[in-house]
C-alpha cells in the first residue's frame, strides 16, 4: 500500500521501531522500503560503492570512522572520477592538490588536509591527523611531510586523461566554472545501529583553480559537520559559496531546531540565497542524515543525486531542487518521526 508523505505523516509513523524506517524512493525505485540502521549517505550516484565499502567494513567489525574512511577511499582510488584522490583534474599549475575531512560524532573529533599533493587517499591523512596529534587542520607541504612521515607514499596523482584536460584548459584559457564533469565530490554520513554518527567528504577541489586554493571540503561546517545529538551534513558544489555560509554547521543547526533533514538543506539553501547577492546561482548540494536514520538532500539546482545504502541495498535519489521552474522531487525518508 502506498502513502503519500503527507498522509505518513497523519498516520503517526513514529511506530515504527527505533531502527526500522519506511523510505520513499526517487521516481526511479517507486515503491515503499524498509532501511534499516546502520546507513550511509552520499553524494551522486557514484557513492553506490563507497557506501556499500562502508558498510562492509562496519559489518565486519570496523568502527564507524574506518567505515566512513575506507568508503571514502574507494572513491579516492578511481582514476575515472576527476574530482576526488588520482585522476583529480589539478590546479592551474597542473599540480593535483587534494583536500580533505573526516569527523566523529561520539568524541566529536575532526581532522583535515587541504592543498596536499601527491598522496591519493587524504582522507586517511586527514583521519591520521586527528588520531595522531592535537591539531584539526594541516596544509600543504607540512601536511605532505606528515603523511610521509605518518607512511603515506608519494606518486604522481595527474592521470593522463586529467592531464590532457589540463593542457585543453589552458589553450582555451578557459575560465575555472564547475560543471557537471568537474563535480564529483564525495561526501559520506553513517550512522550506525547505535544511532552513533560519522563523516568525511574528499575532492581535488574546483579543476584548474588558484594553486593553494582551498574550498568548502576540508572545513569542518562547510563542507561537512557531524553533531552526534543531532545529525551530519555534507556538501559537493562551489566551494566558495557553501563555505561563506557555513552550509553544513547550518543545516545541523536546523535540524536540531526540529526540520526534517531534507527541509534543513533547503532552509539553509534558502537562507543563503536571501542573503547573497549571487541569490540562488550559488551552485551548492547538500545531503543530510539524522541520528534516526532519516535523510535528505536539496540543492539549487536539479540534477543532484545521492545514494543512500543499508543491508537491503541501495538506492540512487534526486535530490530537492530549489532553482525557480525545477520540479521538487522527494529523495528523502524525512516523513519519519
Ligand atoms: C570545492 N566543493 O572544492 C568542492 C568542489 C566540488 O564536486 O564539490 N566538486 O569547492
Amino acid at each position: 500500500m502506498k502513502f503519500s508523505r503527507r498522509q505518513l505523516i497523519a498516520k503517526g509513523a513514529a511506530a515504527v521501531s527505533a531502527a526500522t524506517y519506511i523510505q520513499k524512493s526517487s521516481a526511479k525505485n517507486k515503491s515503499f522500503s524498509e532501511t534499516t540502521l546502520p546507513l550511509v549517505i552520499s553524494t551522486w550516484a557514484f557513492g553506490e560503492s563507497a557506501n556499500k565499502k562502508a558498510l562492509q567494513v562496519y559489518k565486519k567489525g570496523g568502527s564507524i570512522l574506518d567505515a566512513v574512511e575506507q568508503g571514502i577511499n574507494l572513491t579516492e582510488d578511481d582514476k575515472d572520477n576527476t574530482s576526488v584522490g588520482i585522476g583529480g583534474l589539478p590546479n592551474s599549475d597542473g599540480i593535483v592538490q587534494l583536500d580533505a575531512c573526516i569527523m566523529n560524532g561520539p568524541d566529536h573529533a575532526a581532522g583535515s588536509v587541504m592543498a596536499l599533493e601527491g598522496i591519493r587517499n587524504p582522507i586517511s591523512v586527514a583521519r591520521k591527523i586527528m588520531d595522531k596529534t592535537p591539531h584539526v587542520q594541516l596544509a600543504g607541504l607540512g601536511a605532505k611531510k606528515f603523511a610521509s612521515n605518518h607512511g603515506f607514499s608519494e606518486e604522481n596523482l595527474l592521470t593522463n586523461e586529467s592531464k590532457i584536460k589540463w593542457e585543453n584548459w589552458k589553450k582555451q584559457n578557459k575560465k575555472i566554472k564547475i560543471s557537471k564533469d568537474n563535480h564529483d565530490t564525495i561526501a559520506l554520513l553513517m550512522v550506525d545501529a547505535n544511532g552513533d554518527l560519522a563523516g568525511g567528504c574528499s575532492t581535488s577541489g574546483l579543476a584548474f583553480k588558484i594553486p593553494g586554493r582551498v574550498g568548502d571540503s576540508p572545513i569542518i561546517g562547510g563542507g561537512l559537520y557531524v553533531d552526534n545529538n543531532i545529525g551530519a551534513a555534507g556538501a559537493t558544489g562551489v566551494g566558495e559559496n557553501i563555505l561563506r555560509h557555513c552550509c553544513s554547521f547550518m543545516i545541523v543547526e536546523f535540524m536540531r531546531q526540529g526540520l526534517s533533514p531534507t527541509k534543513a538543506c533547503e532552509e539553509v539553501i534558502k537562507r543563503a540565497a536571501k542573503i547573497d547577492p549571487k541569490g540562488l546561482n550559488l551552485d551548492m548540494f547538500f545531503i543530510a542524515l539524522d541520528k534516526k536514520g532519516r535523510y535528505g538532500a536539496a540543492g539549487t539546482n536539479k540534477g543532484f543525486q545521492f545514494t543512500v545504502t543499508d543491508e537491503n541495498g541501495s538506492n540512487v535519489l534526486e535530490a530537492v531542487s530549489l532553482s525557480k521552474g525545477d520540479s521538487v522531487k522527494e529523495g528523502g525518508n524525512e516523513t519519519l518521526p
